[in-house]
């Protein structure tokens, strides 16, 4: 039987217009060549649908097992920022804070930004909370039993944290058994694709979507 589409990937997919959403990307730094192509993957599908740069908010990790947290954190600070004007605005108060109070002149720590809970607040727009977050990473198998371990905590720790906070969190996290799978995955090998474009597609797709069920 002869089909145009392939056998494996996301199939026909409708268009969602990205313009007005805001994106967040959380990506590891280990493995940075196939990082590096996947978060590039990412970004050329976000700029496809429409979504502007200056909604997309970049941050890096140093591994993959920090990304439900960061993903977290972002999430929350997207929310918070709703009100205090951006996420960097919200990370250069705390970093204003923190300074001082390491030089000694801040003793209240009540007065430093908090973050509120996601619950509270709805997207609203260009200004507002992140429609979506794409957990990137690339773990690749060792000798030991290392990669299982990450593997498992990442991929239950990023669902938790989009149920937990209703924010969609792509699961941008490769599992390679090789290191040659993680440069057909990240597009760097003939005959590869690019996993991060998909990654894109769906953030988009998700963060449109929970528009309409919000
Ligand atoms: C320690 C480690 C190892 C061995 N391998 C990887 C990997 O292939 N990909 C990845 O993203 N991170 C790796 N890490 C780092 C851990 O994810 C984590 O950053 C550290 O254990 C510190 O918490």
């Amino acid at each position: 039987m002869s089909t145009t589409t392939p056998l494996k990937g996301p199939g026909a997919t409708s268009t969602y217009d990205g313009k007005p959403l805001r994106i967040g990307i959380i990506h590891a730094r280990w493995n940075t060549t196939l990082i590096d192509a996947l978060l590039a993957g990412t970004l050329k599908s976000l700029h496809a649908a429409g979504v502007q740069n200056n909604n997309i908010e970049i941050q890096s990790v140093p591994g993959s097992y920090e990304l439900p947290f960061a993903a977290q954190q972002m999430i929350r600070a997207g929310v918070t920022q709703h009100a205090a004007g951006s996420v960097g605005g919200v990370l250069a108060a705390v970093g204003e804070k923190a300074g001082d109070l390491l030089g000694g002149s801040v003793t209240d720590l009540t007065s430093l930004p908090k973050a509120k809970p996601v619950t509270q607040e709805k997207s609203t727009g260009l200004t507002g909370p992140f429609d979506a977050v794409i957990a990137i990473g690339a773990l690749i198998k060792g000798s030991t039993m290392h990669f299982e371990y990450i593997s498992d905590a990442v991929s239950h720790g990023l669902m938790k944290v989009q149920l937990d906070t209703g924010c969609p969190v792509v699961f941008g996290l490769l599992t390679l058994l090789t290191e040659e799978q993680g440069l057909e995955r990240a597009g760097l090998k003939e005959g590869g694709h690019n996993h991060g474009e998909d990654w894109g597609s769906a953030a988009v797709e998700l963060g449109v979507k929970r528009r309409g069920w919000e």
